[in-house]
């Protein structure tokens, strides 16, 4: 290590320290409200893991291979925002005074995409941890996929802070076993551990090892006895970066609210101003102005300067190297550059399979596995894994191998029982620019909730690839047959949840997954077979991409409306000839996302559900909760659903069980016709 002008340097990094901890400080008292005692504690710990550890160039936070960050203890984001105000980023003193208020870069805890440096958004304790597993994970494809001889351009680290509250969430016990098992030689977690949570001492809920615990789960681990004690952070560090077959976790004890003469070590200092007495008194301890508020001296100022610098000459250096490395190779070049624009190559669309009429279709799980093939040969970003049921959700790339711990170029993941960590370490991957998903039983999307509604929060491209979606996977019965699912993630704001009538539909759809830049999708599966729609006979699939769409209609104004999405769409189909050939004038509107015809507009929604035909049936083998909003009230119109939780049975039993037949969706459209004043007569009332 270079020697240093020590004294000097200690002297600057002591106020860089001090100046992160007053500031966070100052912001809390200004927002009256905030977590102080956090930044305090861990500000010399980021600080030597910024300054000694970390490339990155302020002046373009995308630069792809900067280090990673991520502070998965959200609630310290005074943390983050003051080491980000120091290390040169876009974000001003003024930010930092605006933190908490209304559309200030400063949120309550960290967004990504507010302020430039946040690498994720953070707060629900864990998911920070597990996100940056699954940015390790996207940083030794990258590195095994694009790296050359001689043309490193892919190699770096992903560092991130948890505190007691990320420790104790399951998910990242998921993560770091993953992680371990994969051996991610380049993740290191630091462990705040200052003892203290909300409720108070840990001591209340949480004695175990985290040390012999991560061992167990082959990490390495060390443990620093003091978060002040620049010298062994900075050693401890060297040795993680070091270790090139294991993760590593430092565990740091710490003194939240450190310098605070009456709330350090307490829970008071955790989430709440520390009070204007006490802030006082705090910075005569680190030997501060006492009365000057958000003091940023002189030489921390020019240490800004010198960091903006450093991270322009570092990545022109990099951007030196690529274009050498373009020279040698343009065709990995520009798909690299693809990858970080999540472009599409020109034409690619074309690979998408179409698939013959057939009364036996296959399920939609099976062709979403041959569409996903399609699209794979040609994107090799595309990739992702279940939580061990990659043979049901049928989501293997059959010309990939499997990423495995060394085998770093596999694309099928083994993510394996561990629901919420696969979606957060999905998150982590596509905040690395991959194209991933993430695949598992619809009814066990309740696992990935939390990180699923961050992927929607963030605005990030994850696909959600959810098989068995309805009563209609029979004998698991109603621990596995999802009811309100559709309803709850239709709920979620920037989420399209698709669900596709059959496979052409589902080709067609997969245009849109592939280039939406900025949403989640969610693609709800059938695990049984569907008919393929004859579309020589009914409309064309590629209506879907409206989000609904009508694929059978009669001469004039219709009589009635039949809504079905997914499996139910052959139902109304079926019903709709019977109808046909008792004189009705039926229309069928196969609506396999909600949020994409919510998007098309008024003179679009005319043409669909005409606002003149309010006798209408929604047929949808789930909760009917939402469904009002298409067929409006009970005087009208009618919606035919699921309303417990199912039951364990064949597929054959459970659909008349539940209503879900032709015969039920005609009797269900003349009760619906009478109310809405249609006289149907005798002939026409047979079934
Ligand atoms: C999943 C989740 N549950 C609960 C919370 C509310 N919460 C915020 S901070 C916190 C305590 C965290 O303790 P610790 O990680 O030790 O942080 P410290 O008090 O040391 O800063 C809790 C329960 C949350 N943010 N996320
Ligand atoms: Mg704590």
């Amino acid at each position: 290590m270079e020697a240093k002008p020590k004294k000097k340097k200690d002297k600057l990094e002591q106020l860089i320290i001090n100046t992160i901890r007053t500031l966070s400080i100052d912001a809390v008292q200004k927002a009256n409200s905030g977590h102080p005692g956090t930044p305090m504690s861990m500000a010399p710990v980021a600080y030597t893991i910024w300054d000694k550890f970390m490339n990155f160039n302020p002046q373009n936070p995308d630069w792809p291979n900067r280090d990673r960050f991520v502070l998965s203890a959200g609630h310290a984001s005074m943390l983050l925002y003051s080491l980000l105000h120091l290390t040169g980023y876009d974000l001003s003193l003024h930010d930092i005074k605006t933190f908490r208020q209304l559309h200030s870069k400063c949120a309550g805890h960290p967004e990504y995409g507010l302020a430039p440096g946040i690498e994720s958004t953070t707060g629900p304790l864990g998911q920070g941890y597990a996100t940056s597993v699954g940015m390790a994970i996207a940083e030794r494809w990258l590195a095994t996929y694009f790296n050359r001889p001689g043309h490193e351009m892919i190699n770096y680290n992903v560092f991130s802070i948890g505190g007691d509250g990320c420790m104790m969430e399951g998910l990242s016990g998921e993560a770091a076993s993953l992680a371990g098992h994969l051996g991610l030689s380049n993740l290191v977690w630091i462990y705040d551990n200052n003892h203290i949570t909300i409720e108070g001492h840990t001591a209340l809920a949480f004695s175990e090892d985290v040390a012999a615990r991560f061992m167990g789960y082959n990490w390495h681990v060390q443990r620093v006895g003091d978060a002040n004690d620049l010298e062994l952070l900075e050693e401890a560090l060297d040795r993680a970066l070091k270790e090139d077959e294991q993760p590593s976790l430092i565990i740091v004890d710490s003194h939240i609210g450190y310098g605070s003469p009456n709330k350090q070590d307490t829970s008071a200092a955790h989430g709440e101003p520390l009070g204007e007495e006490e802030i006082r008194k705090t910075k005569i301890n680190y030997g501060w102005p006492p009365d000057k508020k958000f003091y940023v001296p002189d030489e921390v100022k020019g240490y800004r300067k010198d960091m903006l610098k450093r991270g322009k000459n570092d990545e022109d250096e990099w951007n030196e190297k690529f274009s050498k490395y373009a020279f040698e190779y343009p065709d990995l070049a520009k798909q690299f550059e693809m990858t970080e624009k999540r472009e599409m190559p020109e034409g690619w669309e074309k690979c998408l399979p179409t698939f013959p009429a057939d009364p036996n279709g296959p399920a939609t799980r099976s062709s979403n596995g041959k569409i996903l093939n399609a699209i794979g040969k040609d994107i090799p970003w595309l990739l992702g894994g279940a939580g061990d049921v990659g043979p049901s959700t049928k989501t293997y790339l059959d010309d990939a191998s499997s990423f495995e711990r060394n085998v770093y170029s596999g694309r099928n993941f083994h993510f394996g029982i561990r629901e919420n960590a696969m979606a957060a370490v999905t998150n982590g991957m596509v905040l690395s620019k991959l194209r991933a998903y993430a695949a598992c039983y619809f009814v066990f999307s309740d696992y990935m909730k939390a990180p699923l509604r961050l992927s929607c929060l963030m605005q990030i491209p994850v696909i959600y690839i959810f098989t068995h979606d309805s009563i209609g996977l029979g004998e698991d019965g109603p621990t596995h047959q999802p009811i309100e699912h559709l309803a709850a993630l239709r709920a979620v704001p920037n989420l399209d949840v698709i669900r596709p009538a059959d496979a052409n539909e589902l080709s067609a759809l997969w245009k849109y997954v592939m280039e939406v830049k900025d949403r989640p999708v969610a693609l709800i599966l059938t695990r049984q077979n569907v008919p393929t729609i004859d579309r020589d006979k009914y409309g064309p699939a590629e209506g879907a991409l409206k989000g609904a769409y009508i694929i059978a209609d009669s001469n004039g104004k219709p009589d009635i409306i039949l809504i079905g999405t997914g499996s139910e769409v052959q139902l109304c189909l079926g019903a709709y000839e019977k109808l046909k050939k008792q004189g009705i004038n039926a229309r069928v509107v196969s609506m396999p996302c909600w949020s994409l015809y919510e998007m098309q507009g008024q003179e679009y929604w005319e043409k669909v559900l005409p606002d003149s035909v309010r006798a209408r049936v929604s047929v949808e083998a789930g909760s009917t909760f939402g469904w009002r909003r298409y067929v409006g009230l009970h005087d009208k119109g009618g919606v035919l659903g699921v309303s417990t939780f199912g039951e364990s049975a064949p597929i054959g039993d459970l659909w008349p069980e539940f209503g879900f037949t032709v015969e039920h969706v005609v009797d269900k459209a003349h009760v619906i016709l009478k109310m809405n004043g249609k006289k149907i007569s005798k002939k026409s009332g047979k079934k």
